[in-house]
């Protein structure tokens, strides 16, 4: 890959797009490159979960290419919006958790990139936002429909119609991201998140997540049924049996996955 970088310690795998030139800005390549990347990834059986961020000291995520779309027509326009849809997709669709670790900018396509991530933790100099309007277009990554599902739509709207930045501490305010860090301690803080969530039952961590993004679709009754599904599918693992034996015994479960 040109514009990623991937390495994987203990099963949880450090995803970094690189491009700090252009403060992490995603063009059509790095777009197709996070789709693939992740599409990859959830093929990974042991794979704990995978942690996001930007290269450099500077900048998540500036947004999307403004050089590359300059010059669009609406065909070409659409085309992008759908390739970024993709690479989202990808993203909040690993079935696994996806941690964003916020190391600066994250504005436009780089804020939706965070969206679409499972938990959001942001350093101290991180700035968010979605400056879209000044630029003459509406978000196209998801922004407008994910930024009001995560922080409602009074808070979404107001950042949306007026493309001002959010510092750290506002944006953990109103529930855009969980935490705010010191920037050197970002990645110690977000594996931290990773080990314990490794200490879990493989197959709760993914139905949890299932449950959650599924149901968030679909109306309250229709989505309590199906997280009534998914708790009866557990009940066919090895993983509840040990889990509630070892809680019963007062023991550390030895979970397997399966
Ligand atoms: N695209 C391309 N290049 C960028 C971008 C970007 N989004 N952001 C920064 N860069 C480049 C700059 O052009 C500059 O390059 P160079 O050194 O060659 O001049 C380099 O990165 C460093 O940036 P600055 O010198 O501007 O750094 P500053 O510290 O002065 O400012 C900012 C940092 C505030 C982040 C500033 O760079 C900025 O405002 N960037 C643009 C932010 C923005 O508007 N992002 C939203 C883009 S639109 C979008 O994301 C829409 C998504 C959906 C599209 C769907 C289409 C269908």
């Amino acid at each position: 890959m040109k514009n990623l970088l991937c390495e994987i310690d203990n099963n949880v795998g450090l995803v970094t797009v690189n491009r700090p030139k252009s403060l992490n800005a995603l063009n059509p390549e790095t777009l197709e490159e996070i789709r693939l990347l992740f599409k990859e990834l959830a093929q990974k059986e042991d794979l704990v979960g995978v942690i996001l961020t930007g290269a450099g000291d500077k900048a998540f995520v500036a947004g999307a290419d403004i050089s590359a779309m300059q010059q669009y027509d609406a065909l070409a326009g659409r085309k992008f919006g759908r390739l970024g849809h993709r690479a989202m997709e990808a993203v909040g669709s690993l079935p696994r958790p996806v941690i964003a670790a916020v190391n600066g900018f994250a504005l436009g396509g780089g804020c939706e990139l965070a969206l679409a991530c499972d938990i959001r933790i942001c350093s101290d100099n991180a700035k968010f936002g979605q400056p879209e309007v000044n630029l003459g277009v509406i978000p196209g990554f998801g922004g407008t429909q994910r930024l009001p599902r995560l922080v409602g739509t009074g808070q979404a709207l107001e950042i949306l119609l007026t493309g001002d930045m959010l510092n750290a501490e506002e944006a953990c305010r109103i529930g855009l991201v969980n935490r705010v860090v010191p920037q050197a301690e970002l990645l110690t803080h977000c594996y931290g998140i990773m080990e314990k969530i490794s200490q879990k039952g493989p197959l709760a961590v993914r139905l949890c997540k299932e449950a959650v993004h599924a149901g968030i679709e679909m109306d309250l009754a229709r989505a309590c049924r199906y997280e009534a599904d998914l708790f009866g599918v557990c009940f066919a693992s090895e993983d509840q049996s040990e889990g509630m034996k070892a809680f019963l015994e007062k023991r550390k479960a030895q979970f397997k996955g399966c």
